[in-house]
């Protein structure tokens, strides 16, 4: 046998744990590890900028049940890392962040890039060590792997010193470690399945809130089954949307205040009531509301409401249990109760009231207006991505999904400049599937330089920026004094479909609605990457909130 170095040695682990992605910035001490991957048969992706690849990396994660890596360099990149493991974290998505760090026996000598990098990514992770001998990369790898999936996933930090990554052992010294098998599903007692389903049966007013954490554990077909079998109606978070068909009948997707504040009995199957869900709490929610939780972590029960029934395991396990205890049951809602009809009619009210704005000709347009015909567009299988204020919120009403793990946005952390990070994953994971993003023109600014690692990487991912001059909204001419333009403005109609065509993709700009189909056609049709500058009226706003999405 003969000698390795740390770099293989980490690539070669990563490959085993089944890590088939990396996305990353080189230099300083990490591109032997890059080169290393790319040898080992890793996919990997050099980006433009830490955030992005560690956004990439955790979307991949997500896609595929597998953490994806993301590479950077000591110091400022792991800084910049630091943004997706922060994102990771709060999304309960598994990405492990590979840190380069200034050689051990240089510590505390103001080394290049030094910093102290196990204690700044700590907060973010789940698990954080510094890798101290090279034989030991592969027990590390497992257990960054094993942490990042197991339980609730979320995000892993390996340090990797410039002595580390250089240093060679013999072959046989190295410590091998076993492959992570899929995360085990636990499943629930049967007692608590039974109370659960007693609740359901009790209920006026019941409603299904369908999160990730089913989209994660691979629910959908137990999910649907579910919804079929007890015709309850549901409701997707921002990213569960697809483990049921948005368009599905009993989606109170369009009458969402109404069946949040009304529901008697929720459900609440990989979903959390934090600030999304508005902390399940009045006036959003009934203040007598009972749940019943799903989740994959038992100290997520009962957060801001306590859970009536806890299920604390699988998704897709324990949807199943629920499933095999309705065996033994009639109970199922009846379709004819005022619950239905009243979430129908405020679908029908709600839809009235888009309905002149998405009929609005005027240009600059509107966003309704504009999301009618990107909706017209949207292949059924094609991955989603939104990114903005009023461009995502606005964005997860109007644009359908049909399947689960097609839509990635700032999630819930709420982050701009997850977009391209995100695109590139998507096109990394599903080359077979169109990736398209709608991007905010501040939130696009985030990461907007990424559009060239698309281009060079050939990825043909279709771009719509909406571009209303500003952050929610702009303003129709820029002051004179330039020190007294609104803190939330951006430049007039800019030319963002210009970036794409300096990386070799193509560009459309789009003032008239009137221009807009034949611009979103000839972007679906290009064989390449593509970008579609939609001009927006600078004040365009939503349909009136009863209550305003955003908390702060
Ligand atoms: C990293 C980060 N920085 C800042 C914000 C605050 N923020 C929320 S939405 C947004 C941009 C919204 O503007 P745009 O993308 O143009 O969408 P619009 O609402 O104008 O359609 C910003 C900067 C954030 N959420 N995340
Ligand atoms: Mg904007």
């Amino acid at each position: 046998m003969g000698k390795i170095n740390g770099a293989t040695l980490m690539a070669r682990s990563l490959k085993q744990q089944g890590v088939e992605y990396m996305f990353g910035v080189v230099g300083f001490p990490v591109g032997p590890i890059a080169e290393a991957a790319q040898a080992a048969g890793i996919k990997y992706y050099g980006m433009r900028n830490e955030q992005s690849a560690s956004y990439a990396a955790q979307a991949v994660g997500y896609l595929t049940g597998r953490p994806g890596a993301c590479l950077v360099v000591s110091g400022p990149g792991v800084v910049h890392g630091l943004a997706g493991l922060a994102n990771a974290q709060q999304n309960c998505w598994p990405m492990i962040l590979i840190g380069g760090a200034s050689a051990v026996h240089q510590n505390g000598m103001g080394a290049f890039q030094e910093e102290r990098q196990v204690l700044i990514t700590t907060p973010f992770c789940k698990f954080s060590h510094a890798v101290e001998h090279t034989h030991r990369i592969p027990f590390y790898v497992e257990m960054a792997v094993r942490t990042s999936i197991y339980g609730r996933p979320g995000a892993c930090y390996l340090d990797m010193p410039d002595d580390i990554i250089l240093g060679e052992v013999d072959e046989e010294k190295v410590h091998p470690a076993a492959r992570v098998a899929d995360p085990p599903r636990m499943i629930a007692p049967e007692t608590e399945i039974e109370r659960a389903l007693n609740v359901l049966e009790s209920a006026q007013r019941p409603l299904v809130i369908v999160g990730k954490g089913m989209a994660w554990s691979r629910a959908e077909d137990e999910v649907r089954a579910f919804i079929e079998r007890t015709q309850v109606p549901f409701l997707a978070s921002p990213m569960g949307k697809g483990v049921m068909d948005d368009n599905h009948p009993l989606s109170v997707g369009a009458a969402r205040s109404h069946a949040l504040q009304e529901a008697d009995v929720i459900y609440l199957l990989g979903a959390r009531l934090n600030w999304i869900m508005h902390f399940g709490k009045p006036p959003r929610f009934n203040k007598d509301v009972r749940i019943v939780q799903l989740d994959i972590a038992a100290e997520a029960i009962s957060q801001n409401v306590p859970a009536e029934v806890a299920l604390v395991g699988d998704g897709k396990a324990i949807v199943g249990q629920l499933n095999k205890g309705l065996e033994r049951r009639q109970w199922f809602y009846p379709k004819d109760t005022p619950w239905r009809s009243a979430i129908a009619a405020k679908a029908e009210a709600n839809a009235k009231q888009i309905a002149p704005q998405a009929a609005d000709d005027t240009a600059p347009m509107n966003y309704y207006r504009a999301f009618k015909d990107i909706s017209a567009i949207l292949p059924e299988n094609a991955v989603i991505i939104g990114e903005g204020a009023n461009t995502m919120d606005i964005g997860r009403t109007q644009m359908p999904n049909k399947n689960p793990r097609l839509r990635l946005d700032a999630g819930s952390y709420g982050t701009m400049g997850i977009g391209m990070g995100f695109v590139i994953a998507a096109a990394a994971v599903h080359p077979d599937r169109p990736i398209v993003s709608v991007s905010g023109d501040a939130a696009i600014g985030f990461s907007g330089m990424e559009i060239e690692t698309a281009c060079r990487y050939g990825m043909p991912v279709k771009i719509i920026v909406l571009n209303n001059g500003g952050i929610g909204s702009g303003i129709a001419e820029l002051p004179r004094d330039r020190l007294t333009i609104p803190p939330r403005v951006m430049s007039i109609g800019s030319g963002y479909e210009k970036l794409m065509e300096a990386f070799g993709g193509r560009g459309w700009y789009v003032e008239d609605p009137k221009d807009l189909r034949k611009a979103l056609n000839e972007l679906m049709a290009h064989d390449g990457p593509g970008l579609v500058n939609v001009k927006l009226a600078p004040t365009a706003g939503r349909k009136p909130q009863q209550f305003g999405w955003h908390t702060s």
